[in-house]
């Protein structure tokens, strides 16, 4: 069966069988909605497993990631609507000192796909490098991601460094990642968070009264 192929090929870092087996998925008329949620996701959270009990190493999640990186690629195309209207500038960003990009990269995908024209920082984003894109960009929608919970503080320092430079109330802060919580949003004062990729579009159109 496909899907498993493809969580096959996620879990064992192999991005040229994760790329054969989505052609062979999407052919198949397998939604990419299905693929990234039964194949990709729960692979890279089986890694994540395998990593906390000493069975798997950095640099096997790394090339799981590049698989699944290789494997987001071909779904792309099919993740966004053709005609979208714009609905708003999105800035996004993984914290500083956090190099995870594959939820920020499909949270990108999501808010393009919904009409959001993104301006993707990248990774290990200072927080004055928020500002400046902020000034820079002038956008609805600051989008901040963390994979680690030494990271989080970060997001905080984020918001503090927007509301220093008179910024804050200019734009609407959504959070997320895999440690982050509502209760977390919360307390560092951001205005949105979203646990994955598509509540996030939905969330960052609801923030800036799009929904
Ligand atoms: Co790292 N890593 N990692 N890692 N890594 C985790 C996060 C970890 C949970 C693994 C584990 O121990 N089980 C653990 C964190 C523990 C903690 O803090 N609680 C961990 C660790 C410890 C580390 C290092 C410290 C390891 C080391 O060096 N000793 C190191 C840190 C490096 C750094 O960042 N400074 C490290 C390094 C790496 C790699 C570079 C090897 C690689 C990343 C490659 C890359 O991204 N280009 C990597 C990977 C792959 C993982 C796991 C296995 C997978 C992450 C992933 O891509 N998931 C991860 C284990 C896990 O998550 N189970 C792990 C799939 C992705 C689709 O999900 O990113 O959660 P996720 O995104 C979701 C949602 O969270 C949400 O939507 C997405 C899609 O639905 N979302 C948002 C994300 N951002 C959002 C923003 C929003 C809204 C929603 O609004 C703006």
């Amino acid at each position: 069966m496909s899907i498993e192929a493809i969580y096959q090929a996620v879990l064992d870092g192999d991005a040229e069988a994760a790329q054969d087996s989505v052609r062979a998925a999407l052919d198949a008329g397998v939604s990419p909605a299905e693929i990234l949620n039964r194949a990709c996701i729960p692979a890279m959270t089986e890694v994540g497993r395998l990593f906390e009990a000493g069975e798997k190493f950095v640099p096997e999640m790394l090339i799981s990631a590049r698989a699944m990186k290789a494997a987001v690629a071909l779904l792309k195309p099919h993740l966004g609507q053709a005609d979208v209207k714009s609905v708003g500038k999105a800035v996004l960003g993984t914290v500083a000192g956090d190099l995870h990009d594959i939820g920020k990269n499909l949270v990108a995908m999501m808010l393009e796909g919904t009409g959001f024209e993104v301006v993707d920082l990248g990774t290990d984003v200072p927080p004055q490098r928020f500002v400046e894109a902020v000034r820079e960009h002038k956008p609805d929608i600051v989008g901040m991601s963390a994979l680690l919970t030494t990271t989080m503080p970060a997001m905080k320092t984020t918001i503090e460094a927007l509301t220093e430079a008179g910024l804050r109330e200019r734009v609407k802060v959504l959070v997320g990642g895999a440690p982050v919580t509502q209760e977390f949003a919360d307390r560092i004062g951001a205005d949105g968070y979203a646990p994955d990729a598509s509540s996030a579009a939905r969330r960052a159109k609801e923030l800036i009264g799009a929904a």
